[in-house]
């Protein structure tokens, strides 16, 4: 066995600095503390049977969801890091209720950015030793610098993320994102705790064959959906489709975006409007989905176009290869 030659992440974030338009540097110390953070968290998600982590914290989160240990072992570390280092105004999590405005001690307010984070993605996962993630979203802030951060800068239509990507905690660790100059995959080398270059530009294919939804909540699916299934299970051309949900969104995109595939959580589940948040999920994904040549739409919209109204704002959810999520959009249509 030989390992690649390959660049580091930190090589490739200072490498395409150049790419951003307000090259200085602030958005390279931004990834670079979003990497530590995911780091601690993967030790921890590793060691999760031999540590005192696994299981309920006993508390409900701001949507009414029990939170795991390991749910608020992340959100602190992602908090911590961000602020410590200075090297944001802000910071709103799925797992917190309000935004938390982090002050520079050097030049009060100084940071243009701010960052949004589903710190463990698929948390029921993580007491039977399957993949979690984290996804991050960052945006410049819309507010002058200097001043106090106010929800306006976290409530930003998606097409304006300067930076998002996930983690999978998975039989490897990998981080995936972008910049707005296509999509790139990191693998963590355990050894050494470094992420090497693993999946350069990375694109969904244009048509896939996996669906991934959840189909325990059929009855509640709006018919376009239902429609759409069927088309999928049905025996002509290149189908039946294949059927793969993980219930980790992160993992489930992952290998859609290897493989070609669409990922759907519809309206009429748990809420008029599923269970995706727009800011911490759906957003940042919808971002790596377009950077890689695919689509994420909530049915009939572009999910990039949506102008969010709340932190916690929930969106049904369509994303994949391009032509999947084109043909159940037209299901939806009729
Ligand atoms: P979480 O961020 O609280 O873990 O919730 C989001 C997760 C997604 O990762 C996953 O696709 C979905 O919820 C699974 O939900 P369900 O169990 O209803 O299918
Ligand atoms: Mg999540």
């Amino acid at each position: 066995m030989t390992l690649k030659p390959v660049q580091t992440l930190g090589e490739f974030i200072i490498d395409r600095q150049d790419h951003f338009k307000y090259a200085t540097g602030e958005l390279s110390r931004i990834l670079s503390a979003i990497r530590l953070a995911t780091k601690i968290v993967n030790n921890h998600v590793n060691m999760a049977g031999l540590l005192d982590i696994l299981g309920d914290h006993g508390e409900e989160n701001v949507q009414g969801e029990k939170q795991q240990k390991l749910d608020v072992f992340a959100n602190n570390i992602f908090i911590n890091t961000l602020s410590q280092r200075e090297v944001v105004c802000g910071v709103a999590s799925e797992e917190n209720e309000d935004f938390i405005a982090i002050k520079s001690s050097k030049n009060q307010d100084s940071s243009k950015y701010v960052v949004l984070i589903d710190p463990l993605d698929g948390s029921s996962n993580i007491d039977v030793n399957v993949s979690v993630g984290t996804i991050f979203s960052i945006y410049r802030r819309v507010t002058p610098s200097g001043t106090p951060v106010t929800l306006e800068d976290f409530l930003q239509p998606g097409h304006k993320q300067v930076a998002a990507g996930y983690v999978v905690y998975g039989t490897s660790t990998i981080l995936v994102y972008t910049t707005g100059h296509g999509v790139n995959g990191f693998t963590l080398n355990p050894g050494v705790g470094v992420f090497f270059l693993s999946h350069p530009d990375m694109r969904f294919p244009e048509k896939g064959k996996i669906y991934s939804i959840n189909e325990g909540n059929y009855s509640k699916f709006p018919t376009g959906v239902k429609k759409y299934l069927k088309y999928c299970q049905e025996v002509e051309g290149d189908r039946p489709y294949t059927s793969r949900y993980i219930g980790s969104l992160c993992s489930d995109f992952h290998r859609n975006l290897l493989k070609g595939g669409i990922y759907i959580y519809p309206s009429g589940t748990n809420s008029p409007n599923g269970k995706l948040r727009l800011l911490y999920e759906c957003n940042p994904m919808a971002f790596i989905a377009e950077q890689a040549g695919g689509k994420a739409s909530d049915g009939y919209r572009r999910i990039l176009d949506i102008e969010p109204t709340s932190l916690h704002q929930r969106v049904p959810f369509f994303c994949g290869s391009k032509d999947m999520v084109e043909k159940v959009e037209e299901f939806m249509k009729e």
